[in-house]
C-alpha cells in the first residue's frame, strides 16, 4: 500500500488534516489504534476559538456545529466571593464556540466515511520507519503503508515522537502538584456563561456541553483516586467553591468521572525528515486556557498548507519552516496556559494568594488587562 501522507491517531489533529489534505486533493491514510466507538465517546475539551470554528466551517464540517454549538461572548472570573464578567466579545469582537470534543471527532469520522477515505481503528502495533529518508513506512500488524510524509497525530503517549533519534529533540517541561476532577452531569447549567472560580478549597470550574449536559471540574491532588469522590462529595465541594448570595449550583446524575494530571510540555523541533508532529504529540498545555484542541487544530492547518506547497509546486520552504510557524503559536498558549493555571489554583504559600488576588483584581478592573486575557483566550489571529 501506498499513500501521499500517513497520518498516525484519529484525535482532532489526524482526522481534521485528513479533511484538510481531501479538500485540496492529496491522498491520506488514517491509522487509529482505539475503536471508532472509543474515539467518539473520550470526554475532553469543549471550548472551541473562533479562528476553529471559522476552519471547521470552511472544510465543510460544521454544520451540525452551527446547529448545535452553544456561543459564547464572554466567561466569569469568580474570586474573593466577587463574580465578575469578562466580556470577551466586546473586548475584542471574538466570541467561543461550546462544542464538544466528542463531537467533532464524530462530526470528522462522519465525513471521512462519507467520502469513502482509509480510515482504520483499532490498527494494532503501529510503528514508523526510516523516517529521514524519501519514503518513509508506517508498519502494523494489518500491512505497511509507504508515504512521501508521515503526520504524528498520535497524541502525548503516541509512538511517532518517540521514533524520533536520541539527540534530536529540545523538551521542556512543566508538572503540576494539581489536577482536575471532572464530572459530566446530566443537569441543566446553572450559569449562562463559563466560570473559572478561585477559591481558599481549590479552584473549580463551570461548563457544559448542551442546555442539558453540565461539565465541572474541581481542582484535587495530581493523583487523586475518584474512588475518593462519591457524588454527594463532588456536589458539597463545587458549591462550598462556587456558591454566592442567592445562587446556587442545580445538581442532577452524574454519567461520568474522571481525573486528570497537568502539565506543560513541548517537543522541538515539531519535526525530524519527513515526519512531521501535531497536536498533543508535540506539545501539551493544562487545561485552564481551553488551548489543546485548539493549538491541534492551528498546528494541522499549517501543515495541510505547507503540504499543498510541496505536493503543488514542489516548494519546500513552508515544510522546511512548519515547526518555526507553529511554535511560536504553540508557546503563546503555553504562557497563557500556565498563566491561567497558576492564578486560579491553590498551590505555594500565602504571598502566592496575595498575588492571585492582585492578578485577578487587575484582569477584572483594567480594560487592557481583560482585553488581553480576552484575545488569548478567543485565539490570537497574529502570533
Ligand atoms: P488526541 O486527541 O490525544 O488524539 C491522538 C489519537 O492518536 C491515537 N493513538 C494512536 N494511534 C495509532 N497508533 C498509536 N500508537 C497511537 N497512539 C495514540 C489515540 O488513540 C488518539 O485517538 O490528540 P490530538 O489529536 O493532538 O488532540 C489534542 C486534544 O485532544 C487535547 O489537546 C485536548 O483534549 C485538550 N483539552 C482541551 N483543549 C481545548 O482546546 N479546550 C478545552 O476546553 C480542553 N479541555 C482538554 C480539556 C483535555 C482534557 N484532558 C482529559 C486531558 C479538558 C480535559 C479534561
Ligand atoms: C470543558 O468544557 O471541558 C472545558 C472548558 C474550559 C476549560 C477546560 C475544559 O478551560
Amino acid at each position: 500500500m501506498r499513500t501521499q501522507v500517513g497520518i498516525v491517531g484519529a484525535g482532532p489533529a489526524g482526522l481534521t488534516l485528513g479533511r484538510l489534505l481531501e479538500r485540496a486533493g492529496i491522498e491520506s491514510v488514517i491509522l487509529e489504534q482505539r475503536s471508532r466507538e472509543y474515539c467518539e465517546h473520550r470526554v475532553r475539551a469543549g471550548v472551541l476559538e473562533q479562528g476553529v470554528v471559522d476552519l471547521l466551517r470552511d472544510a465543510g464540517a460544521g454544520e451540525r456545529m452551527d446547529r448545535e454549538g452553544i456561543p459564547h461572548g464572554g466567561i466569569y472570573l469568580q474570586f474573593a466571593g466577587e463574580r465578575h464578567h469578562v466580556p470577551m466579545q466586546e473586548l475584542t469582537g471574538r466570541g467561543i464556540m461550546i462544542y464538544g470534543q466528542t463531537e467533532v471527532v464524530k462530526d470528522l469520522i462522519a465525513a471521512r466515511i462519507e467520502s469513502g477515505l482509509p480510515l482504520h481503528f483499532e490498527a494494532e502495533d503501529v510503528s514508523v520507519h526510516d523516517l529521514d529518508s524519501e519514503r518513509p513506512r508506517i508498519r502494523w500488524a494489518g500491512g505497511e503503508l509507504e508515504c512521501d510524509v508521515v503526520a504524528g497525530c498520535d497524541g502525548f503517549h503516541g509512538v511517532c515522537r518517540p521514533s524520533i533519534p536520541d539527540g534530536v529533540l529540545h523538551t521542556f517541561e512543566r508538572e503540576y502538584s494539581f489536577g482536575w476532577l471532572g464530572i459530566l452531569a446530566q443537569v441543566a447549567p446553572s450559569m449562562d456563561e463559563l466560570i473559572y472560580a478561585h477559591h481558599e478549597r481549590g479552584f473549580a470550574l463551570l461548563s457544559l456541553r448542551s442546555p442539558e449536559l453540565s461539565r465541572y471540574y474541581v481542582q484535587v491532588d495530581h493523583d487523586e483516586d475518584p474512588a475518593n469522590w462519591p457524588d454527594e462529595r463532588i456536589w458539597e465541594e463545587l458549591r462550598a467553591r462556587t456558591s454566592l448570595d442567592g445562587w446556587e449550583l442545580a445538581d442532577g446524575p452524574i454519567l461520568e468521572k474522571g481525573v486528570t494530571g497537568m502539565r506543560s510540555f513541548v517537543a522541538e523541533p515539531m519535526q525530524y525528515g519527513r515526519l512531521y508532529l501535531a497536536g498533543d504529540a508535540a506539545h501539551i498545555v493544562p487545561p485552564t486556557g481551553a488551548k489543546g484542541l485548539n493549538l491541534a487544530v492551528h498546528d494541522v492547518a499549517v501543515l495541510a498548507d505547507a503540504l499543498v506547497a510541496w505536493f503543488r509546486d514542489r516548494d519546500a520552504s513552508k515544510l522546511d519552516g512548519y515547526s518555526a510557524a507553529c511554535l511560536r503559536r504553540v508557546w503563546r498558549a503555553e504562557h497563557f496556559s500556565y498563566w491561567m493555571t497558576t492564578m486560579l489554583h491553590r498551590h505555594g504559600d500565602d504571598f502566592d494568594l496575595k498575588l492571585q488576588l492582585s492578578q485577578l483584581r487587575y484582569v477584572t478592573t483594567s480594560d487592557a488587562a481583560a482585553r488581553s486575557l480576552a484575545e488569548n483566550y478567543t485565539g490570537l489571529t497574529a502570533v
